[in-house]
């Protein structure tokens, strides 16, 4: 695994429905993310945080919301990680709402490209992020990065990777999802994406769904964990815009991340949707570093 994580801030709101995403690099920041890593033996860069467009929390203009704006911000993220990519460390992107995925996965798709690696997106959170701007009953980009990724959303925000599609639907696995709009459904379907909800991790449970997600990573994978912290239950995580109830559990993410880490392939990481302005004495930022943490390799024992 790469030893030098860049951490790069995106803090923007500029995708999300409520106001205060924004604050997310600087709460983890003030959680220690960076002394934390570094006393678990990694050299941390931290970029400080990237430059862009004020959110004007403007009405939708054809389905979209802040186009222009999102653009602006993804082309910065996408920059950011290439660079990081380039120079062979491991990029850790915090934003920010989850629309800054578009711009991380498309640098990482493009990498991994060049590498002649199998890209591996692991896509925790509580809802699948698949709508488009012609489904999206609000026209917060923020629940489209998958459709663009897929390459099905608008032209300025499709192509990046160097190919009409990021991502084929083989590349990303989806866990912890509890929330679907209808059209999002027919999607999924339509597409066979692949997606552990919370009743596959009920009737299962995490170890035996992480297994199962993980089952063909192997040493020529680039895994990418794309974590939105409303993935967490909201009794853990209350720092979030869109919480739903009934996710994991501290613990359950606390093994999902270990179990991740085992693979020994992380390559790049989104933290996103933590919103210091939701939550309570800092406490969601707090979790969000401890579950990084584990998932860059820190365990209770030597294993
Ligand atoms: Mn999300």
């Amino acid at each position: 695994m790469t030893k030098i994580i860049e951490l790069i801030g995106a803090p923007t709101d500029i995708g999300a429905s409520v106001r205060g995403a924004g604050m997310g690099p600087d709460a983890l920041r003030v959680a220690d993310i960076a002394g934390t890593l570094a006393r678990m033996g990694f050299e941390v860069l931290d970029r400080g945080n990237l430059a862009g467009p004020a959110t004007p929390w403007a009405a939708p203009a054809g389905g979209l919301r802040h186009l222009d704006e999102a653009v602006a911000w993804n082309r910065a993220v996408y920059d950011a990680v290439d660079t990081a990519l380039g120079a062979g460390r491991l990029p850790l992107m915090m934003g920010g709402d989850h629309s800054l995925a578009i711009g991380s996965i498309s640098a990482v798709a493009w990498h991994a490209r060049q590498r002649g690696q199998t890209l591996r997106v692991l896509w925790l959170d509580a809802h699948t992020d698949v709508n488009t701007h012609g489904t999206s009953p609000s026209g917060n980009i923020h629940g489209m990065p998958v459709a663009c990724l897929l390459g099905q959303g608008p032209a300025a925000l499709t192509g990046w990777s160097g190919q009409p599609a990021a991502l084929t639907p083989d590349a990303i696995r989806f866990l912890g999802i509890r929330s679907v709009d209808a059209d999002e459904k027919r999607a999924i379907q339509a597409q066979g994406l692949t997606v552990f909800d919370m009743r596959h991790i009920d009737e299962h449970g995490m170890r035996n769904t992480l297994t199962e997600a993980l089952q063909d990573v192997d040493e020529n994978t680039h895994l990418h964990v794309s974590f939105d912290l409303d993935c967490l239950d909201p009794a853990d995580a209350p720092g979030v815009g869109t919480g739903v109830r009934g996710g994991p559990t501290y613990r359950e993410m606390q093994l999902c991340m270990e179990m991740l880490a085992d693979t020994g392939r992380l390559g790049s990481l989104d933290v996103v949707e933590l919103n210091p302005a939701l939550d309570v004495r800092n406490r969601t930022a707090e979790v969000a570093v401890e579950l990084i943490a584990s998932l860059l390799g820190q365990s209770t024992l030597a294993r």
